[in-house]
């Protein structure tokens, strides 16, 4: 098969911690002041990795930035030493070195958004960075990811990585966990769906944000070239706390696995899908009830931010589910009658994820999916697709250099700095960032 879907999953940096700074997601808000296990953060995020390899799935890894982030406290007039900025900022009950540490680069699939070549214009794969300007924490990603996808994605015969929208709320853009892509084989023509909160030019919200506007959808398309279609995430999925699409829905292939209050208008979605598909594929829908699956459930279960992914060489489809959906025993329920039903997903594998789960980010949230075929593979930078011997080497990387506990007490403590940035300097050498990749190596 020479066009392939790869999942680039975020490695977890050494700075995870549990801060509560995501107003809308009940996961970090739930677990906000508790203890982060960062190296075992680190390994099962590398343990999901190597479950994938194993099914047959091509698999990547994107570096984490650059935390805690010292540039970003000095354009905040944070000034003097690096321990001086840090002591700093660590003062007043440290939020702004919570920001500045937060490791939530490893949620990939907000780095951006992709289209792949079969469906842009000028048959280019374009890469967009998610500008994520709803919360603080999360716009200091989007200079970091430019500049790795760059990095990855050099070659502009075969590329085209485009920087963020305008950091204006108007345009908030949460990247690839609001977008899904529908097609017969990933190397085929696809349809790719944008789900917004809002549009930009109505006020924000009542209740929990909506990450993502309907202006940041369509200013994307224009840029990649593409035709898309525009779904409205209902106020119900929000408020119940699926602050990203990806909480309730995920498609891959021909499928889409959602719950039935997923989006504002599941009718005219159904429709508007058919049509596009009309003499190319049959949608195939698997619609879960509020019956069978509260959406209460599907936020604390996780149950849609599974992996959905086709194996080679099977014939239905595998849920790649984090642990908590085996734990939830309504959910687990449905799960196995959804295996037991001949429909086409046929199998679950299911993985500990449960660090990150615990900030909101689940198995889906840990990847940014991009489909290349067999050109465009040869033609990024070699050294980022996983291999067991880099496998390895990541293990033993994390293994050296992280932490076991981080409490947010320990935020204060300059020798985190000194670490993490050991351990960055040290991963330039794993993976073909570039010495001078960090600022700190400039
Ligand atoms: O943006 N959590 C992330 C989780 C992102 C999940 N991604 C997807 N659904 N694709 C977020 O809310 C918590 C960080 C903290 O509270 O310290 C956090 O940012």
């Amino acid at each position: 098969m020479s066009t392939v879907e790869v999942n680039f999953d975020g490695l977890v940096g050494p700075t995870h911690n549990y801060a509560g700074l995501s107003e809308g997601n009940l996961a970090s808000d739930r677990n906000k002041e508790g203890v982060a296990r960062p190296k075992m953060a680190a390994l099962q995020g590398l343990a999901k990795m190597r479950r994938l390899m194993a099914l047959g799935l091509p698999q990547g890894v994107l570096a984490p930035m650059e935390r805690p982030n010292l540039p970003w406290l000095r354009s905040l007039g944070f000034a003097g030493t690096d321990r001086m900025i840090w002591e700093a900022a660590a003062k007043n009950n440290g939020v702004m070195a919570r920001i500045a540490a937060s490791a939530s680069t490893m949620w990939a699939a907000n780095a951006g958004t992709v289209s792949p070549s079969s469906d842009t214009a000028d048959g280019r794969a374009h890469f967009s960075v998610a500008n994520l300007v709803t919360m603080p924490h999360r716009a200091q990603e989007n200079g970091h990811t430019a500049r790795l996808f760059a990095r990855m994605f050099a070659d502009a015969a075969h590329f085209a990585v485009h920087r963020a929208l305008p950091a204006q709320a108007t345009f908030a853009d949460e990247g690839a966990a609001n977008h899904m892509r529908l097609a017969s084989h990933h190397g085929d023509r696809g349809i790719e769906i944008f789900v917004y909160g809002r549009s930009g030019f109505e006020p924000q919200r009542a209740g929990f944000p909506a990450r993502q506007t309907l202006e940041a959808c369509q200013a994307i398309a224009r840029r990649h070239g593409t035709d898309m279609l525009y779904w409205r995430q209902s106020d119900v999925a929000i408020n119940a706390g699926a602050f990203h699409n990806d909480v309730v829905a995920v498609a891959n292939g021909d499928t889409l696995f959602c719950h039935e209050g997923a989006f504002a208008d599941l009718t005219a979605g159904q429709e508007s899908l058919s049509r596009a598909a009309d003499g190319r594929f049959e949608p195939q829908w698997v619609i879960v009830p509020e019956d069978a699956v509260s959406l209460s459930d599907a936020v604390s279960s996780y149950l849609f931010n599974s992996q959905l992914v086709s194996p080679p060489g099977a014939n239905r489809m595998t849920l790649v589910a984090p642990t908590e959906v085996q734990e939830n025993p309504n959910v687990w329920a449905y799960v196995q009658g959804l295996m037991a039903g001949g429909g086409p997903i046929g199998a679950v594998e299911v993985v500990d994820v449960r660090e990150s789960m615990k900030n909101g980010g689940g198995p889906a949230c840990l990847r940014f999916r991009v489909v290349l075929t067999q050109a465009e593979r040869a033609a990024m930078t070699q050294g980022f697709l996983l291999t067991p011997a880099l496998a390895d080497a990541l293990e033993a990387w994390v293994s050296k250099h992280y932490r076991e506990t981080l409490a947010l007490e320990d935020l204060a403590d300059f020798s985190l700095v000194q670490e993490a940035q050991t351990a960055m300097d040290e991963l330039t050498h794993i993976l073909p960032l570039g010495s001078d990749f960090y600022a700190f190596q400039r």
